[in-house]
């Protein structure tokens, strides 16, 4: 029976193409019904939402407020129709009329206001609080331009521009009546009054902030959360003046340095960047949201005593951590309140999640871009600093030769990382073994001065969108098997197991294996014009290219085999290599990884010897929609990252519900992912953290462990001496030889080792088959929405609202 929504729908479509066109659907062109089709169903969303914040707002309920620079929304359409359950009445329909809309999911340009996995796991919690009813929104910039499309022109990548707004802007809902003013630059004045030293930020720039809600909708709920998405203009916008006299660059001038802040995604993962641009759009953010959300309480409440039980402010990752000095600020500068009261209710509503340990990634900003950027809030840092400082002299004596180590402010840096630690009230890693990484070792001080601040929560992924809508031939068999309750509690995915030794669950598994694999064979054969066989086995590394991730140790292990099929008669299962990644504009060693990956596909390809067992297939432009594809056709996951540098991963769980077992080492949530399978369902190799940092102290000599084997002597004298394709990677040479911290010589042998192992089994189909089941009915803890239920009970103490 068709749902009260699915009608709503209908009768909303036809009348957006009366309306907006002068058409009905019959006669309408695609882009006219793709566009009522997304219309309509923000509208449906927009109503859901007034129904649900008026609830909120009447329960009085405590709120969440995530604020996070990145949110990787990727597409919307099919994600919100499934959630409504009205995705297959709305495609009966638009069948009816000839369109089809898979095509329609495919004009959907993906919303990619993020990196990788830190993006991605914001809008993962923003479905799971939705879903589970919790209030919660979600604050970030409108950039115009999301991460860059990536092309790979002879094996190089280069990057364009993503103008995604054009295609997917229906979503978001312009809220002109909430701007807010930012004011940047300027200078402090201070001054006595009868209440007390007040302090006075003088002439400043001031930059407009113009929100627009994004609705995110979740399934089987009551409950809509809007995404608030700032977007930048000057307050002053055209000046006709200049423009009267014949200056017309000078006339716009003003406009283009404020939008500049909301202009473009920094494309740089697990790095930071510190430009001034980057400083500008932290603190935007950071300050028309903090505005916004303390007016709204004030309107209500006429108070700040209350702020900490009626709002939670997340601070995720380092990047919007100038909440800690802005909540003081407006706390003291517009409402009047003494320090150690604003400090009180600062440091009871903020928390923290840290998501890397990487030093490179530990954001710290020169203090004089602080100082001539932001004066004031420098001089609320400044302050924390002092006490902060003064704290641990007086009550940790045992730490004073640290406290330069633990200041916010040293070495002429402001360490954003310190700060949020001494602003919040509780700090998270994102996998056990991180969050034990940043207790006993990154942030091991802070650890003795606040025992009770540091805890974990392992991330999670939202199933929904990774298992029921990327591989609804899985979840079909899943709700045929255990029922369909699992899409509302991924817990009961574990009932799974009972069919552990049912031959014809198991053949399903395999069929449905397969046909993923033909989808993303289509993929690949139509962008990368290389056809692979869908009964090898697709071995897939998708994530950002980074050093530390690895990629490089795979290719590694592709030329050994290559060069074992070529030159000694080997003759392995037949394989398929799938990457996919972007690099960071400026990472020269990324490209140059990508540049061998590319090059070493090519000599695949052309080497009748070797090419019907081993295939490697570089796909561009990674993003969530294309993640989609892949991930469901995958049988091997890697995971490969050395030991203690993935703070916890979250393709792993994607990949693992889907099937794929784990080639990993035992870093991140693969710890967990071990612990939930048990280590006949995995195939762990490499150092363990230990041992990678008892080397490291040692002194990692790649030497020696080129001495000491001979498939790396072989593997290495290949790439120096042009054997791939007669191109000249000498750069991956060197860094192997030379500096590399990521150690993939020390790997290398036991991650060989591994991939045997692994063909050992995949031959044993029905055993394989097992593994593959295992993987999806122990992913139930690494769904989102238990993670967000871990946040909600032990960090942020707020209820659903149903
Ligand atoms: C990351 C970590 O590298 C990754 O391991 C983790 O899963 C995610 C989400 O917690 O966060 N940290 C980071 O800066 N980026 C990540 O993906 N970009």
């Amino acid at each position: 029976m068709e749902n009260h929504v699915s009608q709503k729908l209908k009768t909303s479509i036809e009348k957006i193409m009366e309306v907006n066109f002068g058409n009905n659907i019959k006669n309408g062109n695609k882009r006219q019904v793709y566009e009522a089709v997304l219309t309509a169903t923000n509208e449906i969303l927009a109503e859901k939402r007034y129904e649900y914040s008026k609830k909120v707002k009447e329960q009085e309920a405590k709120q969440v407020y995530y604020m996070s620079m990145e949110f990787l929304v990727g597409t919307s359409l099919k994600n919100n129709l499934w959630n409504l359950e009205a995705e297959d009445d709305i495609k009966a329909f638009l069948a009816e009329y000839g369109f089809d809309i898979e095509e329609f999911y495919e004009m959907e340009p993906d919303a990619g206001l993020g990196n990788g996995g830190l993006g991605r796991l914001a809008s993962c919690y923003m479905d799971s609080m939705t879903t589970l009813s919790y209030p919660i929104t979600g604050f970030s910039i409108r950039y115009e331009f999301g991460i860059f499309k990536q092309v790979i022109i002879d094996g190089w990548q280069n990057e364009f521009p993503d103008s995604w707004i054009d295609q997917a802007g229906y979503w978001l809902n312009p809220r002109a009546d909430e701007e807010i003013e930012v004011h940047f630059f300027g200078n402090i004045k201070e001054h006595w009054t009868d209440k007390g030293l007040t302090t006075e930020h003088t002439d400043y720039v001031s930059v407009m902030a113009k929100p627009y809600d994004l609705f995110i909708s979740g399934y089987d709920t009551e409950a809509v959360n809007t995404l608030r998405l700032w977007s930048a203009k000057s307050t002053s916008g055209f000046n006709m003046d200049l423009f009267s006299k014949g200056e017309y660059v000078k006339s716009t001038e003003n406009e283009a340095i404020a939008s500049s802040i909301s202009k473009v995604l920094y494309p740089a993962d697990d790095k930071i960047e510190g430009k001034s641009l980057r400083l500008k759009q932290q603190y935007f953010f950071v300050s028309a949201s903090l505005q916004q959300i303390t007016k709204e309480h004030y309107k209500k409440y006429g108070t700040f005593e209350s702020f900490p039980d009626k709002a939670v402010i997340h601070i995720n990752d380092t990047h919007p951590s100038l909440c800690v000095p802005e909540l003081m600020r407006i706390l003291m500068d517009d409402y009047g309140y003494v320090w150690d009261a604003a400090w009180d209710i600062t440091a009871n509503s903020l928390a923290y999640t840290n998501h890397t340990v990487m030093s490179e990634a530990l954001e710290k900003w020169p203090i004089d871009l602080v100082k001539s950027h932001l004066p004031r809030i420098y001089s609320i840092i400044e302050e924390i600093n002092r006490r902060f400082c003064q704290f641990i002299y007086t009550n940790h004596p045992e730490l004073s030769a640290s406290i330069d180590k633990m200041a916010i402010i040293s070495e002429g840096m402001v360490k954003m990382a310190n700060l949020c630690i001494a602003g919040s009230y509780s700090v998270n890693g994102v996998s056990k073994l991180h969050s034990d990484i940043l207790k006993t070792d990154t942030f091991h001080n802070f650890n003795i001065v606040y025992p009770d601040k540091f805890t974990n929560v392992t991330n999670g992924i939202t199933h929904r969108r990774w298992l029921c809508q990327a591989n609804p031939l899985l979840s079909q068999l899943l709700t045929e098997k255990i029922g369909g309750g699992f899409k509302k509690s991924l817990s009961d995915i574990e009932k799974f197991n009972e069919f552990y030794y049912d031959e014809a669950v198991l053949s399903r598994l395999r069929e449905i294996k397969k046909e993923n694999k033909k989808r993303l064979a289509d993929y690949i054969a139509q962008k990368n014009g290389i056809e692979v066989n869908c009964d090898s086995m697709f071995d897939v590394q998708v994530k950002r290219l980074h050093e530390y991730k690895r990629q490089l140790l795979n290719v590694l292990q592709i030329i050994d085999l290559y060069r074992k099929i070529k030159f000694q008669g080997f003759r392995p299962l037949p394989q398929t290599y799938i990457f996919a990644a972007k690099a960071s504009a400026g990472y020269f060693m990324a490209k140059e990884i990508i540049r061998l990956i590319c090059a070493v596909s090519d000599m695949v390809e052309r080497d009748p010897d070797v090419r019907d067992f081993l295939k490697v297939v570089f796909i561009a432009d990674y993003k969530v929609s294309l993640a989609e594809i892949i991930i469901p056709a995958a049988d091997i996951s890697e995971q490969i990252s050395q030991a203690g540098k993935e703070a916890s991963g979250t393709g792993n769980m994607k990949l693992m519900i889907n099937g794929a077992v784990t080639l990993g080492t035992m870093d991140g949530a693969n710890v967990e992912i071990y612990e939930a399978v048990g280590p006949e369902n995995i195939f762990i190799f490499g150092l363990s953290t230990q041992e990678v940092n008892d080397l490291y102290h040692r002194g990692y000599r790649p030497e020696d462990f080129y001495n000491a084997n001979q498939s790396i002597r072989d593997v290495l004298e290949f790439i120096k001496s042009g054997g791939i394709g007669g191109k000249n990677f000498d750069s991956l040479y060197h860094y192997l030889m030379y500096s590399d911290p990521y150690m993939n010589l020390a790997d290398f042998a036991s991650y060989c080792d591994a991939h045997r192992r692994v063909e050992e089994a995949y031959r044993d189909e029905a055993r394989f088959t097992q593994m593959s089941l295992k993987n999806i009915a122990n992913a139930g803890i690494f769904a989102s929405d238990r993670s967000v239920t871990d946040y909600a009970n032990h960090i942020w103490h707020v209820k659903p609202v149903q």
